[in-house]
């Protein structure tokens, strides 16, 4: 495929200042009317010709300035529409399209989805409509018609607001006008129109102006989006208080659809949804769900100014407006939730998605300077990484500046499509630091390794910290980057806040050389450092501390983030040092169990949610990454339960008397706050760490657990401990559970997901015969993702099988979706991205599958584009 380079980018030749369309919606012959007000950019070419883009449509009739196009004036095809002379000052062109919604399985462009007409225009999803300008740095106001037959499509939702609504006599037809005032690019057009209930509710903002905000769902579902609305409402305060920005039209609609490529679309004033993600009852939803529509809908939502009023220049430019705006979720999740356990879970979801993707083939920059396909950067490093590295900003110029350069970057790009370059101004403008060096970050792949060692010298009572900083392929002339760490000493009875060093100001020390070392004065006895606090830098630490200095820092660090950090750390050494062939080390098994216990008795009732997290060992993705080559998912497996048994021999009375108390009253209401939700964390972490040691009392507690569960998250806790017993009680479970939720397709994809992610020889026939269930389709990008994503993500022992068989499913489930759904093909096949990294046998049979693929005639763009650098 051609390849797009960031080096290239030009300005439009062209650009639209308005765009009125009319669209009339039928299932299979929708027709789309787009009347352009284009006019030639002054910061183009001369002369140039329009070029419009499209993508599998039909064009019906074509006119300029009201004057029928004869076809010699015009060449047009399935994917472009070309007028090589047009007039050189303002002009309208009048497009008309013919698209069949019902036929549309990419879910890209206008689709249906349960009989719901909705749209998905990003990245280039728009041209699907119409030929158009589809690239971010094209700017329109739109008014949309919308019209269909009220009897089956009774709501139509536009962009903006709502102005004209009307029936169509004697059609049974009715149609409403959206003008959306502000101007967007056009990967934030959307339209709805279906069978939908809704709930809403008014808000007046911070500004004064009263908005209605709504969510629309599937008929008879409507009682499941309280949580969902609640959130928007949470959210809108929130960005005012914190960030000074309020809402801007009169109406917030967000619709949950069923059939949705990914998590949620941001679409101006019209947030479409993927139903996960909104839908939620106690008796469907677990507390997990909970907390991912809350921090879903804070990001659709936060990306009305970091997105939508500044948008992008290009796609190179993605994370300006996703790495900024999950920053913002995360911030907003800490506020409503505990910011510990919060910036825990960033950091496990960044190293089990981002660390493995920068260290094999699909590695990128966070700005990526070159792309084959722009659906395939949707990644955890455009996200994640990119997150990262505006918590850096803010960790480096303190939050007042923080704060005015946000407010400063999005004055002075209000309306307009933005780059990284504008936005590291905006902080240089209010701060007067030249973070030229700082946007190295943005620009090179890989995880930086930091290693520190640490000397104290008695007589003159102070410690000597060494820093080296290396990046992963970097020559030697690359020039080092900037990463703060934030940093503090810790003695055998607490922190050591008497010692001080003049290199590092507000707890935080900034590494800019490739060497470095500080010293800190008035250190009383031998400290143990506690480094990158809060995990102040996407970085592997490497730092020279023993497990005696670890559990000091779990016992005494001030620093939530590395008291578990200290926890990980020490059984990641346990099971990296058995998976190499050493025996479980007794001893040092034995002192982790001891300072586990000590850590539950002072800890578990203050804090269960972050007690829950500390108990959690790496996962076995963790400790592969930890590995890093020659990979063996059986041992890892077996080390890790290894570990898993001595945790649960060990801490058994503990977590039995730990669940008694955590037990909570019957006919206690259900609440998804995250006190509660940690209490129910942490006792189901006892459950699981009490089945893998004593398999007949688990099976025994989870049984019962599942049969009085008074919610999901306690019945689906009990159901994974009870997949992970081989048996007859497992079966049962997991059909009892089907039984029950045989219309909740939701619920069902956590079914799926747990049988997938059973770690036994009969699992891939096992999810073969569930491919055929009749719960499951191929056509939705969920339940794909449940059964065979799952599968792959969350499965290494049975997708790396020693023949195979793992690795087959995945390719032929990839080639099967391909032809139907290109982008979810290609994100599945994204699970090969660390073959490299396998011990031989798999790394040869993954290598097989992956070409077997790519050898397949009529391969996607995405899936090539995957395949191609997967082996490269
Ligand atoms: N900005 C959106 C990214 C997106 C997307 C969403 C749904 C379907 C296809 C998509 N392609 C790209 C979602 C977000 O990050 O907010
Ligand atoms: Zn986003």
């Amino acid at each position: 495929p051609p390849t797009v380079r960031l080096a290239d980018y030009r300005p439009s030749d062209h650009l639209i200042d308005r765009v009125e369309l009319d669209v009339r919606l039928d299932p299979r012959d929708t027709r789309v009317t787009a009347t352009l007000a284009l006019r030639p950019n002054p910061a183009g070419r001369p002369d140039a010709p329009v070029v419009l883009d499209g993508d599998d449509l039909t064009l019906l009739g074509l006119a300029l300035d009201g004057e029928v196009l004869a076809p010699e004036a015009y060449r047009a095809d399935a994917a472009s529409l070309t007028l090589p002379s047009c007039p050189q000052r303002p002009f309208t062109l009048r497009i008309e399209t013919r698209l069949d919604p019902t036929a549309n399985t990419k879910l890209m462009g206008l689709y249906r989805s349960s009989g719901v007409y909705c749209t998905q225009c990003e990245a280039d999803g728009f041209r699907r409509i119409t030929y158009f300008l589809d690239r971010p740095d094209v700017l329109s106001v739109y008014t949309t018609r919308i019209e269909a037959d009220r009897e089956t499509a009774p709501v139509l939702l536009g962009n903006g607001n709502p102005v004209e609504a009307g029936d169509i006599p004697g059609t049974g037809r009715h149609y409403t006008v959206w003008h959306d005032p502000l101007p967007k690019p056009a990967y934030l057009f959307a339209l709805v129109g279906g069978r939908l209930d809704r709930v809403a509710k008014r808000f007046t903002t911070i500004e004064g102006r009263d908005i209605e905000i709504a969510i629309y769902v599937e008929p008879g579902k409507a009682e499941r989006a309280a949580y969902a609305l609640d959130a928007v409402e949470r959210s809108m305060i929130w960005d005012e208080q914190t960030f000074g920005r309020a809402y801007d039209l009169d109406v917030f609609n967000v619709v949950a659809v069923s059939d949705f490529n990914m998590g949620a679309m941001e679409n101006k004033g019209l947030n479409i949804f993927n139903d996960k993600y909104v839908l939620a009852s106690p008796e469907t939803a677990t507390d997990a769900d909970y907390a991912a529509i809350e921090a879903i809908i804070a990001h659709e939502y936060f990306h009305n100014w970091s997105g939508n009023r500044v948008t992008c220049r290009d796609w190179f430019q993605l994370c300006l407006k996703e790495g900024l705006t999950v920053f913002r979720d995360q911030e907003f999740s800490s506020d409503m939730r505990s910011r510990a356990v919060h910036r825990i879970g960033e950091v496990r979801t960044l190293r089990a998605r981002q660390f493995p993707e920068d260290a094999g083939p699909l590695a990128h920059p966070v700005r990526p300077k070159h792309y084959a396909e722009i659906n395939n950067f949707y990644t955890a490093t455009v996200y994640e990484k990119g997150a990262e590295i505006v918590r850096m900003l803010r960790t480096l110029i303190g939050e007042t500046a923080f704060r005015a350069g946000m407010d400063r970057y999005f004055a002075d790009n209000d309306g307009r499509a933005a780059t990284v370059e504008d936005f590291l101004r905006a902080f240089e403008a209010v701060t007067g630091r030249d973070l030229s060096r700082f946007a190295e970050w943005y620009e090179r792949p890989g995880t930086p390794r930091v290693a520190v060692s640490g000397r104290y010298d008695a007589a003159t009572r102070t410690y000597r910290l060494d820093f080296r900083q290396a990046r992963p392929g970097a020559g030697a002339d690359a020039p080092p980057l900037v990463i703060p760490v934030s940093l503090g000493l810790v003695g055998a009875d607490g922190p050591l806040d008497q010692a001080v060093s003049d290199r590092v100001k507000d707890g935080v020390f900034v590494l800019e050389a490739a060497e470095d070392s500080l010293t800190f004065t008035n250190v009383a006895a031998e400290p143990v450092p506690s480094l990158f606090r809060g995990f102040s830098a996407p970085v592997r630490v490497e730092a020279s501390l023993d497990d005696a200095a670890r559990l000091t820092l779990l016992r005494h660090d001030s620093d939530s983030f590395n008291r578990w950090e200290a926890a990980q750390r020490v059984a990641t050494g346990l099971i990296t040092a058995q998976v190499r062939g050493d025996m479980m080390e007794m001893t040092g098994a034995d002192r982790f169990v001891a300072a586990l216990d000590t850590f539950l008795d002072a800890e578990a009732l203050r804090d269960p949610a972050f007690a829950a997290q500390v108990l959690a060992l790496p996962s076995e993705g963790d400790i592969a990454d930890e590995i890093g080559q020659e990979i063996d998912p059986d041992a890892i497996f077996a080390a890790r339960r290894a570990l898993r048994r001595r945790l649960g021999a060990g801490l058994c009375d503990r977590l039995l008397t730990l669940r008694e108390a955590l037990a909570e009253p019957a006919g206690t209401l259900f609440s998804p706050d995250a006190a509660s939700a940690g209490r129910r964390a942490l006792r189901n972490a006892a459950l699981d760490l009490i089945a893998v040691a004593d398999p007949a009392t688990g099976a025994e507690l989870a049984q019962a657990q599942a049969a009085a569960a008074p919610n999901m998250t306690d019945r689906l806790a009990a159901l994974s401990t009870l997949a992970l017993l081989p048996g007859e009680a497992r079966e049962t479970g997991l059909a009892a559970f089907a039984e029950r939720y045989a219309d909740e397709p939701l619920v069902l994809d956590k079914w799926f997901a747990i049988q997938a992610t059973i770690p036994e020889d009969g699992t891939v026939e096992r999810i073969r015969r569930l491919q055929r269930h009749p719960a499951f389709a191929m056509t939705n990008p969920n339940r794909v993702r449940s059964l065979v994503g799952s599968f792959s993500l969350a499965n290494p022992t049975q997708f790396n099988r020693l023949d195979g068989a793992g690795y087959d499913l995945v390719a032929e489930t990839v080639l099967a979706l391909d032809g139907t759904n290109p982008q979810v093909a290609a994100r599945l096949m994204t699970a090969f991205g660390s073959w490299r990294r396998l011990e031989g046998r798999r790394r040869s049979l993954a290598e097989t599958a992956l070409r077997r693929i790519a050898a397949t005639p009529g391969l996607s763009r995405d899936v090539t584009d995957i395949g191609t650098r997967s082996l490269a």
